[in-house]
This record gives C-alpha cells, structure tokens and sequence, in this order.
C-alpha cells in the first residue's frame, strides 16, 4: 500500500445508535485482497487490503443487514472483487460498477445476476483519467433496459458544467457525498443551493448523505457538516441514501470510527420517519426491488 495510505479503524465503537431493522450500508467498497484481486495498474492510489471478510464483520457488528458495494477507483473497471463480494452475500448486497464502453450485454447481465444494479461515472480529477462524456452517455444507454442507476462522483466547482449532462442521463441517478459540497461557504453559499435546485427540479436525482469524515474542516465530531446533510434529509426525504464509506480511501487527516459515524444519523435525518426512509425503505427501493 501506499507509504501514506491510513488504514481503517481496526477497533470501532459500538455505536450507541440502534439501527432500524434492515438497515443499509449504501455505500461501501472492498479492496481485493491483492493476491486474489490484483489492483488495477491505471489506479492513482494502492490502499490496504480490505475484503469482503472484513466489510460483513462490519456490516454485523454496526448492525446493518445489507450492503451495497461501490467499485472503488484502485480496482479499475475488473470488478471481480466487488462482484466475488456480492456473491459472497447472496441476497444481502448489491454492485456499482465501473465499465467501458465495450461492455457487453452478456457481462452486463452476469453482473446482474450477481446483483449489479448501476455503475458510477467519474469526474473527480485525483481519482481518474477523464472519460468523455460521449463514452458514459453510450454506456448509460447499455444499461438502462436493465433498470440500473448511474452513480456520479464529482465536487461541487463542477456541478454548473456538470448539470446539462446529468439533465441528458436516462435513468435514476444518485449523487456521491452531496456533490461534495465545500463547507467552508456554508448551506446558503450559491454552490449548495444549486445543488439543492437541480435535485428540485430533477426528481431522478437522489444523494447519498455521506462522508461528514472528508467534507468536514473541523474534523469529528463533524458539526460543520450536519447542517448540509440534514438539508438535504429535510427535503427529499424519499431521495437521501446513507453509508459508511468503509475502509474510506484516501483520508489524510485521520481514520473515522465507523461506530460514531453511524452515531451521526441521528442529527442528521431527525426523526424515525426519516430514519427509517434513508436506511431502509429508499435503500430498498432503489437496490432491491
Ligand atoms: C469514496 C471516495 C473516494 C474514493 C473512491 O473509488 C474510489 O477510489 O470512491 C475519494 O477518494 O474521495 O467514495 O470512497
């Protein structure tokens, strides 16, 4: 691994939070173990081996009951480690994977089978090599006879370039970490109300409620970041998805406990109802249905 590369919380709280029962961890990654699962030789980071051992003794001891698993930028598009994940946990995880534009309808389908239900399109620079937006377009239209989704990764001084190619996506399309927002602005900064129009006005958009641990400035317990994600929380209620990020690549500034951070939902999505929509009922909806 990387010289620098921190390693997941080896020890984890339990967190004080009950979970609602079938809750979903809506977004985590493996990585290999290298000797089964060979990273990928374009990948800008080596990380730590964690494997889907690990991931389910994590799902257990927090207390979720389901995964979903989002290929993870190191292992390219060979999705052969989610994909053993996935099959590993039968009906208990879903995939996001990442493909090209030679994907086949037959690879499609095996990874459907396997319980693929979307693939992530890229944009944020320090993680890979930009694909044109042509090329995800062509492969949008490959996967939507499937009833896939499209995961989009970008930070939030992209989204105005970004927005007439979302508005283009034929399916349902879920926003990684709020598109990253800059915290430092603050909820009402233009950046983040446009983020918060754009889900207005598209009702295909959905955001996952995640990563306080990367956008936060002040570090845990990550005050700075409550107030953006319990935006989003307040008003698409129906749209929101949480997960933990585990093992959470690329921190520089520390390791998150996974067991605080489930302990963040509650100031976040305040009340049963929402509870109960973020960790279960959207999750549900859009993976397993
Ligand atoms: C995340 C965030 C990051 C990395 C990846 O696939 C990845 O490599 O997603 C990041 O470095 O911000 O969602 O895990």
């Amino acid at each position: 691994m990387d010289a620098d590369w921190l390693v997941f919380h080896p020890d984890p709280k339990k967190p004080d939070f009950k979970l609602p029962k079938g809750a979903v961890d809506a977004h985590c990654h493996v990585f290999g173990p290298a000797a089964q699962f060979p990273f990928a030789p374009e990948r800008k980071y080596t990380p730590c081996d964690a494997g889907k051992d690990k991931l389910f003794e994590l799902r257990d001891f927090l207390g979720f009951e389901r995964n979903v698993i989002v290929q993870a930028t190191c292992h390219g598009k060979d999705n052969r480690a989610m994909v053993d994940a996935c099959r590993a946990a039968g009906d208990m995880a879903r995939g996001i994977a990442s493909v090209g534009p030679d994907i086949t309808r037959a690879e499609l389908e095996d990874m459907h089978l396997a319980g693929v239900r979307g693939v992530r399109f890229n944009f944020v620079k320090r993680l890979v090599d930009a694909t044109p937006k042509e090329v995800f377009l062509g492969i949008a239209d490959k996967i939507k006879d499937l009833g896939w989704h499209i995961v989009v990764y970008f930070e939030a001084q992209d989204l105005a370039e970004l927005e007439p190619f979302l508005k283009q996506l034929p399916t349902t399309i879920v926003v990684d970490h709020m598109g990253r927002p800059d915290v430092a602005k603050g909820v009402n900064h233009p950046d983040f109300q446009r983020f918060l129009r754009i889900m207005a006005e598209n009702e295909n958009i959905w955001s996952k409620v995640t990563c306080p641990e990367r956008l936060s400035l002040q570090g845990p317990p990550y005050d700075d970041v409550v107030p953006f994600c319990a935006a989003v929380v307040d008003r698409f209620p129906d749209r929101v998805l949480w997960g933990t990020d585990w093992p959470h690549p690329n921190m520089t500034t520390h390791m998150p406990d996974d067991g605080a951070l489930v302990d963040y939902i509650p100031r976040i999505a305040r009340t049963p109802e929402q509870q109960q929509k973020l960790l279960v009922d959207n999750p549900m909806r859009l993976y397993w249905a």
